[in-house]
């Protein structure tokens, strides 16, 4: 669109603009109050005189928006005059959860509106419990992209997130008599006032057709002809750094139908028909996938896939060549992140365009191809990696199929050259899978065309070059890097847990550390001073009664504060081994059962709490969902155990549950099979929050082993490497009495339902123990007995705690992200002035 002014006439427009405006909001209460009370009147169309707290909510929102917006465009006018090189982050999940008390805090304005509320006769924790999760994504993958975009911003890197605008996210998760149904999230019922709708900013993505030769400039060309036409609009929200007037930019696409290209359809058809057709290209962007492991080899998904993949670029490519003409500039100026494969369409959608459409040379678009791609992988089995069916791919893409052959094609070449004819090798490695059904392996082409490959944990970049990606790393051992994920201690200190943050900083001496993690090291100093004693356990205090309180809310049940209260919160896996958690707990009764009353007085009380989402498909998940729920309500209700042991599982876990349910922890477990987590990313957030961690030595556990030693956690387990031993050892390894004793306990059907959980049993028993249960049971009960004992002895509980939350700094995404800016993408920060 041409801008409707010309120079000279916005020059003086602007001079007359500004003196209309006031150059920024202000952030006095007065000023606060006035424009809430403006946006109860004029956007959400109430009257100021009657308002209810969630018309409250919205105005606050929209005040809140009107500042981010400044920031933001001041962002992006900065960045457009610096023209700096940009890291685009591209991730088929974003798990913002909510994001109001996180933009105030980042704004540093929280205080200025929570007093401007109160004088309105409203508390700002009241309005902000109003906000839906933006659910836009499944488990920890899509955690990490978010905490990375707040690092981002932070930091003052100059990124653009891309992703999909769901519109139904992650299912709820309802639980009726213990089992789980789901129900779908249509979380734009209510409005959304974090987004900015850019119907101006879209783009054309076609889909099916057919490929041509043609010749252009006496040169042959390929032309797709589209057999479908979809508009992607761009929808923006707008990410605040912390510290920072930095304001990045979260661009999720939408799908509506194309006026392009189906006009035709109008003229020869039946017009109520042609918009019902119409209406199914917005399918594209209506649903989150709610599987967060096994690809499903859907056409929709691979549609998503593309549709995202096609829009961001095609918008990477306008800003380029809005201040660029030569396509060599293009490194210097783009770096594209892969999370995960799910975008690794990207890279045959870079060439294309180069090929296609800039008439580039094959050589000089693949030159390109490689110095602008990195990849990062968050998968440890081999299984979990993505393959797309030959046939799928070749009629949705047909020219892509064709440059993915072709990349292969000389791939393969040039393997040859290098290795010769070792065909067990070449076939490994090639991007097709031959077989019933041909396959294109996503992950092969990532790591071939990326500059750099990473796992997410040591651990994991270990395994990704000595097993799943071994070859690879034979041949480019330089390609291959390791980055621990981290999380955000804006949203998992401040936002969620006030109080550590206000005693962190006094103890501290300074908020420093909000923006500078290592500074909580110096907690070390005081770990053993009795006054910061008291006030951190006052701390915990107060966070367990919060979530104590949701907790009786919840289900009815009142729980002892005096309790350890035990979490694990997670997706329901096999491999995260929620049930090793559930038989350990049904041990403990029984034990607590068989006691005489001497004994009993020495038990420790627990609170056990477990929350997680299982896959809609997952049979095994749902039925550890419902033995959750049968063992819970049989010691719940025996009179003779009392507060000595509670069970609860609390539903729809989510982010903004979980800010509640880790300030509140005194225990978390990760049980993960070792070699099976990539990393993990729940434990350092329990970590920051001075939680003791009970977990095998797996993913990123290992190293936060080395941060806060051994004696402050609770290790247990094989350890990866003796993982594939135990499995071989198969039928002669013997498993615990107890262990056996708590199994016929289900299937003696102790807690019902025996016919239910037998093929739950079967799976845990004898060969078909994959997940090492029987193995690791001492030594989880061990860990467990372990925990207790420290418990009692307060003083050393509370030493252990603030070394935790002291040596969790290493586990910040700041840390992750500088990383990443400095030895993957090659980009520096670029500060908006103040
Ligand atoms: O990614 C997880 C890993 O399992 C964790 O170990 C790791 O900490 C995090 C972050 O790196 N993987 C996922 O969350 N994966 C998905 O959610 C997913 C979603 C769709 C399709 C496939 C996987």
């Amino acid at each position: 669109r041409k801008p409707r002014l010309d120079f000279a006439e916005r020059k003086g427009q602007a001079q007359r603009m500004l003196g209309l405006m006031d150059v920024f909001l202000k952030n006095d209460p007065i000023s606060l109050q006035k424009d809430i009370l403006h946006h109860v009147e004029y956007t959400v169309a109430r009257s100021r005189f009657s308002f209810d707290d969630f018309e409250a909510y919205q105005a606050l929102a929209h005040s809140v928006r009107d500042r981010l917006i400044e920031r933001w465009h001041d962002t992006l006018i900065h960045f457009k005059k610096e023209d700096p090189k940009r890291v685009y982050f591209l991730s088929l999940e974003f798990l913002m959860g909510r994001s109001l008390s996180n933009i105030v805090i980042n704004l540093g304005i929280r205080d200025q509106f929570a007093d401007a509320l109160s004088q309105l006769g409203f508390d700002f924790e009241v309005l902000a419990e109003q906000e839906g999760d933006a659910c836009l994504g499944n488990g920890g993958l899509a955690r990490l992209s978010a905490c990375q975009m707040d690092s981002l911003a932070t930091l003052d890197y100059p990124a653009v997130g891309y992703g999909l605008r769901y519109q139904y996210g992650l299912f709820r998760q309802v639980i009726v008599d213990g089992f789980q149904h789901e129900q779908p999230d249509y979380w734009l019922n209510f409005g959304n006032p974090w987004e900015i709708e850019r119907v101006h900013i879209t783009y054309p993505v076609k889909f099916y057709g057919t490929v041509t030769d043609e010749f252009l400039n006496g040169e042959k060309c390929k032309v797709w002809v589209p057999g479908e036409m979809v508009e992607a609009v761009a929808y923006d929200n707008p990410i605040p750094g912390y510290g920072t007037r930095n304001t990045i930019n979260l661009r999720l696409w939408a799908a509506k139908p194309s006026d392009q290209h189906d006009m035709e359809s109008f003229n020869t058809g039946d017009y109520v028909d042609a918009v019902v057709n119409r209406q199914r290209a917005e399918s594209i962007s209506s649903i989150l996938y709610p599987d967060d492991r096994s690809y499903q080899g859907k056409e929709l998904r691979l549609k998503q896939q593309y549709f995202f993949v096609s829009a961001s670029v095609q918008d990477i490519f306008r800003r380029f060549k809005d201040t660029h003409k030569k396509f060599d500039e293009f490194p210097e100026k783009v770096a594209l992140q892969l999370n995960d494969t799910h975008p690794s369409l990207a890279i045959a959608e870079v060439m294309r365009v180069l090929l296609d459409e800039e008439h580039l040379s094959w050589h000089r678009a693949w030159d390109i191809i490689c110095k602008i791609f990195s990849f990062t992988t968050h998968t440890v089995s081999p299984e979990g990696l993505e393959k797309i069916p030959v046939d799928l791919l070749g009629n949705l893409l047909p020219r892509h199929l064709q440059i993915i052959y072709d990349i292969n094609f000389n791939f393969v070449e040039e393997l040859k050259k290098m290795i010769g004819l070792d065909y067990d090798r070449l076939t490994r490695m090639s991007i097709v899978e031959e077989g019933a059904v041909k396959n294109i392996r996503m992950a092969n082409l990532s790591v071939i065309c990326s500059h750099t490959v990473n796992g997410v944990s040591r651990l994991h970049s270990e395994l990704l070059r000595t097993k799943l990606f071994k070859d690879f790393y034979d041949l480019w051992p330089h390609k291959f890097q390791y980055k621990t994920n981290g999380v955000t201690q804006r949203r998992w200190i401040v936002v969620s847990n006030p109080s550590l943050c206000a005693l962190i900083s006094k103890w501290l001496g300074t908020e420093a550390w909000i923006c500078d993690i290592d500074l909580l090291i110096g907690l070390r100093d005081s770990a053993t001073n009795a006054e910061l004693h008291q006030e951190w356990k006052m701390v915990k205090k107060v966070n367990k009664i919060r979530l104590a309180e949701y907790i009786e809310a919840m289900s009815g049940l009142k729980v002892s504060l005096d309790a350890m209260f035990d979490v694990q919160t997670k997706r329901i896996h096999e491999y995260k081994r929620q049930l090793l958690n559930i038989l350990g707990i049904i041990h403990r009764y029984d034990c607590i059962k068989n006691m005489d009353k001497n004994d009993r007085k020495k038990v420790v009380p627990r609170v056990c709490i477990i929350g997680g989402k299982a896959a809609p498909g997952y049979e095994i998940a749902k039925k550890i969902i419902k033995l959750c729920h049968v063992v819970a309500e049989k010691i719940n209700n025996d009179n003779d155990i009392g507060d000595l042991l509670k069970l609860v599982f609390i539903p729809d876990y989510n982010v903004s549950v979980a800010e509640m349910v880790i300030p509140g922890a005194d225990l978390s477990q990760h049980l993960s099979t070792a070699g099976h987590e990539a990393s993990g990313t729940g434990s350092m957030k329990f970590l920051m929050n001075g939680c003791l961690l009970l977990a095998t030595a797996d993913g990123s556990t290992i190293e936060m082993v080395e941060e806060i030693g051994q004696d402050n956690m609770f290790l247990f387990g094989a350890k990866a490497h003796e993982v594939v031993a135990l499995r071989k050892k198969g039928p002669t390894l013997k498993v615990p009495l107890q262990f056996s004793r708590v199994v016929r306990m289900i299937r003696d059907g102790h807690f019902g339902f025996e016919d239910y959980f037998k093929s739950l049993c079967d799976k845990i028993e004898g060969t078909s123990d994959y997940f090492l249960l029987g193995a690791d049971f001492m030594s989880y009960l061990e860990a467990q007995a372990a925990a207790d004992k420290a418990f009692v002895d307060e003083e050393r509980w509370t030493k252990m705690s603030i070394l935790s939350a002291a040596g969790s700094g290493r586990f910040s995404s700041d840390r992750t992200i500088q990383e990443y800016a400095e030895n993957t993408w090659d980009i520096q920060p670029c500060r908006c002035p103040f």
